[in-house]
């Protein structure tokens, strides 16, 4: 008969619902903030996490899915590292009828019924913003500005957006040409490393612009390094605002930072217990997002949660 009242559960007369999180890994603090956001609000909303981390590696996400398939976990969320290649797990979970959500980063998967909502920032947004915020600090100048770019992890939606959104703004106006182009994985230590060979195969570098706070950090130490004034003699502008972003940006070591927010938990956990209670939920869900000037950031810093 019909238990009334009952939420989809694991079976064995337990309601409490029983998630499986495949993270990406833990390669910056925008990561490690968003991690602590989804355990805090499970354990909030009454949720039993599963979770795992990837290393920043597809094949390890897959195992860690497939393990939640076996397990008959109730519902899988994860932070696909990579837009293309999960048609097939996806297509295994849907079989094992296990809904599941993407939290932050997209799939390229044509087939939306794979998953039941993307929850997530608009990256391409993110990257015009970096682009605009250019615009704005070069439009008294006809000279050329010498731009160099380090990317996110290679292949993810962050990266592939970001980079779109800044060309689509910084493309209008030649003088804007980007000398230089390479990833630094999302990481402070390949930001340093990257940016170091930057500045040896670069002769003149006006602005970084690097798709994560943490490469940004990294770029610092190699701009000091090599004898120069990070945020003066080479204008960076970044995405995050994480806490060591805003102190470097409230230092006048980063010029502008877009915001991107990590604490993504309490809306995962509301959507998911939506999900399992047969409710429509809508297929996309964009985090709201603002920029930070260097005196904003000075305001902000005393507040900032992570
Ligand atoms: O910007 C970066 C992290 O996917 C939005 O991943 C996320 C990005 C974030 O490593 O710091």
């Amino acid at each position: 008969g019909a238990a009334t009242g009952s939420s989809a559960g694991a079976g064995g007369g337990n309601d409490k619902i029983v998630m499986g999180f495949a993270q990406v890994g833990a390669e910056s603090g925008w990561r490690t903030a968003n991690t602590k956001s989804i355990q805090e609000s499970a354990a909030q909303a009454g949720i039993e996490l599963k979770f795992s981390d990837a290393q920043q590696k597809q094949e390890n996400q897959i195992k860690a899915i497939r393990s939640y398939i076996q397990q008959k976990v109730d519902i899988i969320a994860f932070s696909p590292v990579v837009e293309s290649g999960w048609d097939t797990v996806l297509k295994e979970a849907q079989r094992a009828k296990i809904p599941v959500i993407l939290t932050d980063r997209a799939v390229d998967s044509p087939d939306k019924s794979l998953y039941k909502t993307f929850l997530g920032s608009d990256f391409v947004e993110e990257g015009r913003k970096a682009g605009q915020w250019l615009v704005d600090e070069y439009k008294d100048s006809k000279d050329p500005v010498n731009i160099v770019e380090l990317q996110g992890t290679t292949g993810s939606a962050p990266a592939n957006d970001r980079k779109a959104g800044f060309q689509e703004v910084i493309g209008a106006d030649p003088k804007f040409k980007i000398a230089a182009s390479q990833t630094g994985d999302f990481t402070r230590a390949k930001g340093k490393e990257v940016m170091e060979a930057f500045l040896k195969s670069t002769p003149k570098i006006d602005v970084l612009f690097a798709h994560n706070d943490d490469m940004g950090l990294g770029a610092i130490e190699a701009i000091e390094g090599a004898g120069k004034v990070p945020g003066k003699d080479i204008k960076i502008v970044t995405i995050d605002a994480v806490k060591d972003g805003m102190q470097a940006l409230a230092d006048g070591k980063i010029n502008y930072i877009v915001e991107c927010s990590p604490l993504l938990g309490p809306q995962l956990m509301d959507l998911s217990k939506k999900v399992l209670a047969g409710e429509q939920v809508e297929p996309r869900v964009v985090t709201e997002e603002t920029t930070f000037t260097q005196e904003q950031a000075k305001q902000a810093l005393p507040e900032r949660k992570y």
